[in-house]
């Protein structure tokens, strides 16, 4: 029988894992997605790429696994007498999957488009999530443990890192290629985030987070107030902010686009020091009219700017009018808009996370 195997075949048969493997590496490769994809979100600095590389391999290296694992159970997808319940579930896992490869692989190669609201890339996040519960499912109802006997030592170590280093190989000569033919993926940054070219309030999309949107906020009866660890906490009118700080930033949210501009406004530095900060405070609290709130450092946000002005625009209501902040090297979810306080903490603020997915919820 051997002498009629084809090649690819043939190496197929020598690349592919034990079965018990092929469902375990799929596991813990889709584990390692959803794990990796959530904390690219809090990273904005370039000196965190690795971790933005090894989510796009360990995805391409998924697709082979998932081809093995197809190859070996098609038969209990394709005849319909053998179908159970359960078979549903994993079709569901099987598509979910499909679209959060399909879309995660459109948008490297810079496809841009948007489904209703959504960029590609937040459907990719969409497909990642639903991915989770129905994976649990599917383990719980096929789980099998793994076998001593699985583990056939050296090679299928050497098996798993041939497909590691085709997915690296892959995903450079994509890179390369994008480049080369000057296809739009090729302008994002490490992020994965496309450019928003230009100046001021039109230039990038209002983007807020699932239901914070506020009435637009009435200056003459606004005021920020500066409190907390501080000897002398105040209440700032619009009039008393003196908006002359100006600087460059970039400004990248995780639904995938991103933008430089200038920015102008207040110095998160100058308001701490007319507050006299005490000795023992830590981190500095932005919150909005909404309730929704970020913290940073206290030396970071020093660093921090409280912008009344885009691009030598005032700032539309959509981007945080009378005043918002501008963190430098944070991702955009953490640039709270429409803040009202700023105040001075010993700690941090751990229920920020939950606080900004549900602001604007009644
Ligand atoms: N109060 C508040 N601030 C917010 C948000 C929000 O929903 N509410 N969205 C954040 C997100 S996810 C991003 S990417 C930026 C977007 O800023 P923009 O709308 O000016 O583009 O604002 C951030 N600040
Ligand atoms: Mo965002």
């Amino acid at each position: 029988m051997g002498e009629h195997r084809g090649p690819v075949r043939r190496v197929v048969e020598r690349l592919q894992p034990p079965p018990r493997i092929v469902d375990w590496s799929l596991f813990v490769l889709v584990g390692f997605e959803v794990a990796s994809g959530l904390v690219s979100f809090t990273l904005g600095t370039p000196d965190w790429w690795p971790v933005f590389w090894a989510h796009r391999i360990a995805g391409l290296t998924l697709i082979p696994v998932l081809g093995f694992k197809l190859a070996r159970v098609r038969h209990r997808l394709t005849d319909i007498g053998q179908w159970r319940p359960s078979t549903a579930l994993s079709v569901l896992t099987l598509l979910a999957a499909a679209g959060a490869l399909a879309t995660g692989i459109a948008w490297v190669l810079g496809v841009d488009v948007r489904l209703a609201y959504w960029t590609l890339l937040s459907v990719h996040v969409g497909f990642g999530l639903a991915l989770v519960p129905l994976l649990l499912f599917h383990v719980a109802s096929r789980f099998r443990p793994p076998r001593r006997a699985d583990f056939e030592g050296r090679r299928t170590a050497l098996q798993y890192s041939a497909l590691l280093v085709g997915g690296a190989v892959v995903y450079r000569g994509q890179e390369l290629l994008n480049r080369a033919v000057g296809t739009a993926g090729a302008d994002r940054r490490f992020t994965g985030s496309q450019p928003r070219e230009g100046d001021g309030n039109a230039a990038f999309p209002v983007t807020s987070w699932v239901a914070d949107d506020p009435d637009p906020v009435d200056r003459d009866g606004w005021s920020l107030t500066v409190d907390g660890a501080a000897a002398e906490p105040v209440d700032l009118a619009y009039a008393d902010l003196d908006p002359t700080a100006e600087r460059e930033a970039l400004l990248d949210c995780t639904s995938g686009w991103y933008t430089v501009q200038r920015w102008q406004g207040v110095r998160v530095g100058d308001l701490l020091d007319a507050v006299d900060p005490d000795g023992d405070a830590r981190y500095v609290r932005f919150t909005s009219v909404t309730g929704y709130r970020w913290s940073l450092p206290i030396d970071e946000a020093r660093d921090a700017l409280l912008a009344t002005r885009v691009g030598g625009e005032p700032l539309a209501h959509g981007h945080g009018a009378p005043l918002r902040l501008v963190a430098p090297g944070r991702r955009g979810f953490q640039w709270v808009k429409w803040v009202e306080r700023v105040e001075i903490r010993r700690q941090g603020d751990p229920a920020q996370w939950l606080v900004t997915l549900i602001s604007g919820f009644d």
